[in-house]
């Protein structure tokens, strides 16, 4: 979509600091970072929300967690563990209308 900033990060027209990519996966850090360690996982596809998710995203939705999996053990963060993340639509908290799944780590959450 060329309205949306997540989709000019992907065709590298906005710059991003990336820490993994894949041919269905871009993670790159967040800009405003709520923990020492805060990335942003997306889908190469244009989903803007979890409304708009469907059935046959399964494969690409649990790519979202894989990815977190692994970027969390190539950081070292895995044995203390992390939080994973997802706002869906305005009053979830969601200000970036492509899904993404965000990943924080490097300090204790709590519950
Ligand atoms: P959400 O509220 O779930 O839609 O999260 C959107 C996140 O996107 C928020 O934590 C800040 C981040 N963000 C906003 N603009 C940019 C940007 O231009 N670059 C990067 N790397 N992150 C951004």
């Amino acid at each position: 979509m060329s309205d949306c900033l997540f989709c000019k990060i992907l065709a590298g027209e906005v710059p991003s600091d990336v820490v993994y990519e894949d041919e269905h996966v871009l993670a790159f850090k967040d800009i405003y970072p709520q923990a020492p360690f805060h990335v942003l996982i997306i889908p190469k596809k244009h989903i803007s929300t979890l409304n708009d998710l469907d059935v046959n995203d399964n494969e690409l939705a649990g790519r979202l967690f894989t990815t977190a999996k692994i970027i969390a053990q190539e950081q070292g963060f895995a044995d203390d563990g992390y939080r994973v993340q997802m706002n869906c639509g305005e009053g979830g908290g969601q200000i970036i209308f492509h899904m993404h799944l965000h990943l924080l780590a490097g300090k204790k959450f709590s519950a």
